[in-house]
């Protein structure tokens, strides 16, 4: 399949690399890795890596604008977003082919060639293979990005999907491109103190129930209080990781743009994806998310969470019992 995908995109003049709306340090730093990689290996191709840009990610690389390929042959590659309909930036018919790269479970088919691999950390990771296993190039700013994304999506190596091959990557890269990880884990990790304060204050605010899911509900007096903004902070649901007594835990927080609630939810217990499905959500088996209009539904995604919790204890892992 690799092969298949070189050979497709050296076939094409004008490719276009798209993610998903909202993006993540993965979503970002694949998008540019890919884009830098086919330029370096194809000087003469047009490469662009579109959508919208985030200032936080700026020193990642910069985007482009999403050219007029509509009376032209051009390729569009996909990555790290599993549906058509959170794509960013781009018209998906413009295009004459479609390839995907994702690590997400299958949603939406794309296109005529993809690699979906469930079991890679991280859209950076299936990336690095395509590269290493072709003719492709990478320099130190593609190895950086590549680095960047596995780091952030694998959670600085500790979610499950970390595996041998995730780790041979890695060693490759920092040794191949003498990778400055002071500055990498810098530009992941830093943090503005109110966001810190924050967190703080969502540690001690925020329920947890006898079966081990913890939950808050961040409204905006919250968010004003502190100085946050309102995606930053359901974010930092990523920080809350083995606590003994909470084995899932979900921070929803209100986006008055869009006019509906946005729950982040993680678990080191039960399967979560299977629920936030239910709530026009997805994404990962134990990291997920749901974007919900009815508030009343919030507290019965929470119901539920709350009772796969309580099934995992009794179930899978009995002796917390
Ligand atoms: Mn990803």
């Amino acid at each position: 399949m690799e092969k298949k995908i070189y050979n497709k995109i050296k076939k094409y003049n004008t490719i276009v690399i798209a993610r998903h709306i909202g993006p993540d340090p993965d979503a970002i730093a694949s998008q540019f890795a890919l884009r830098d990689s086919i330029k370096l290996t194809f000087p003469n191709k047009k490469v662009y890596a579109v959508g919208i840009g985030v200032a936080k990610y700026r020193s990642y690389g910069d985007l482009d604008k999403t050219p007029d390929v509509s009376n032209e042959k051009a390729l569009l590659i996909v990555v790290d977003v599993p549906n058509i309909s959170r794509i960013d930036g781009v018209n998906f018919d413009d295009f004459k082919e479609v390839i995907k790269l994702d690590h997400h479970p299958l949603e939406d088919k794309m296109g005529t060639l993809e690699i979906i691999d469930e079991s890679a950390s991280s859209a950076c990771e299936i990336i690095a293979r395509l590269i290493f296993n072709t003719k492709l190039e990478m320099n130190v700013k593609v190895a950086e990005n590549l680095f960047l994304g596995i780091a952030s999506d694998s959670d600085r190596f500790l979610l499950p999907t970390t595996s041998p091959s995730t780790f041979r990557i890695v060693s490759k890269l920092i040794d191949n491109y003498h990778l400055d990880l002071k500055k990498l884990y810098n530009m992941l990790y830093e943090k503005p103190l109110n966001d810190f304060r924050f967190q703080s204050f969502l540690a001690l605010n925020m329920t947890v129930t006898e079966n081990g899911f913890a939950y808050m509900k961040i409204t905006s007096e919250m968010i004003k209080e502190y100085g946050v903004d309102s995606s930053t902070a359901s974010n930092l649901v990523n920080n809350f990781n083995y606590i003994k007594e909470v084995i899932a835990w979900a921070f929803v927080s209100y986006d008055e743009r869009q006019e509906l609630y946005k729950v982040n939810i993680r678990s080191r217990g039960p399967i979560i994806n299977e629920i936030a499905i239910k709530y026009n959500g997805g994404g990962h088996k134990y990291a997920s998310g749901a974007r919900i209009k009815d508030v009343s539904l919030v507290d019965k995604l929470f119901e539920e969470l709350d009772n796969a919790c309580k099934d995992y204890n009794e179930n899978i892992n009995p002796e917390i019992n």
